[in-house]
């Protein structure tokens, strides 16, 4: 499918989803967060698809924020809906059954901090500025920056960023965890990729469900954890993944993984 405001492209089990509205440093609008949900959709539904890479077209940002243009004038009905667009988008990438790395090559502002917060897990070009604006427009994040943040890196510092909308370097967000890597700006789509590459060659199935048990973790009690991971891993066992990767273990050669 062709996109207007993104760039989607599959290369070597690597699917790329690059937003491309350079001009307004890539902000969100609605049409791009709809386009963002179908793009997980369709990266998701590809057999041939082991990781995604989600980043930003341009030197300058990842993502500037939600579309400040297209959200000044809307009435709390179309705030309400755009929210929700917004929060599909999202859950589309948080839901994906491959991981979902967010590359941060520059401003990842209010929606854009959010969409990769909304990542598997974040690697930032030491360029990278972050941080929750939205107070200072008189709203607070709307996709679903409060909830993912606080579970990140607790409710007080949750708080701080969002009641300052102070910017953070990538160094700052690495050290209170929000960031899992700090790269040199020209090496960022190197090492994404060198990470993304040591993924894709492990067993998807179990990538998959090892992503649903932690997904979870946050909203289930030790105990239905304990028992969602028991039947997840119980089910490993009935993959051809899992008896390629003991068979590979025991011949003593490398695993070719096929994901069923
Ligand atoms: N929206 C629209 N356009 C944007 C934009 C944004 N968020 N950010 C930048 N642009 C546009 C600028 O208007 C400018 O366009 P032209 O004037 O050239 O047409 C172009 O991108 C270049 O920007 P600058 O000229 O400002 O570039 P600078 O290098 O001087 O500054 C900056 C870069 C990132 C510091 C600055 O652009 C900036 O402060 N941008 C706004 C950052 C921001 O506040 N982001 C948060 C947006 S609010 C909710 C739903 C969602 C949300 C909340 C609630 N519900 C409905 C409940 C989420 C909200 C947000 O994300």
């Amino acid at each position: 499918m062709e996109y207007k405001n993104l760039i989607v492209e599959i290369k070597d089990g690597i699917g790329f989803l690059k937003i491309n509205r350079p001009k307004a440093l890539n902000a969100l609008n609605s049409e791009t967060l709809a386009e963002i949900g179908h793009a997980g959709n369709e990266l998701n539904a590809n057999k041939n698809v082991r990781v995604v890479i989600v980043t930003g077209e341009g030197d300058k940002a990842f993502v500037a924020g939600a579309d400040i243009m297209e959200m000044k004038d809307l009435t709390a009905l179309e705030g309400a809906a755009f929210s929700q667009r917004g929060h599909e988008a999202m859950n589309t990438l948080e839901n994906m059954e491959k991981p979902v790395i967010a590359a941060v090559n520059g401003f990842a502002l209010g929606g854009g901090f959010e969409l990769a917060l909304a990542c598997d897990f974040i690697y930032a070009s030491d360029k990278a500025k972050l941080g929750f604006p939205e107070t200072t427009l008189g709203i607070h994040p709307g996709f679903g920056g409060t909830q993912r943040a606080a579970k990140l890196v607790g409710l007080a510092k949750a708080k701080e960023l969002i009641f300052t909308g102070k910017t953070i370097n990538a160094q700052e967000a690495y050290e209170i965890g929000l960031v899992n890597k700090v790269v040199p700006h020209d090496q960022l789509m190197t090492e994404v990729l060198a990470l993304a590459e040591k993924i894709r060659t492990n067993g998807p199935f179990g990538i998959r469900l090892a992503k649903e048990c932690i997904n979870k973790s946050l909203s289930l009690a030790n105990k239905e954890g304990f028992a969602l991971e028991a039947k997840d891993f119980g089910m490993c066992f009935a993959t051809k993944d899992q008896k390629e990767g003991m068979t590979a273990f025991a011949e003593r050669r490398k695993s070719t993984f096929i994901g069923e």
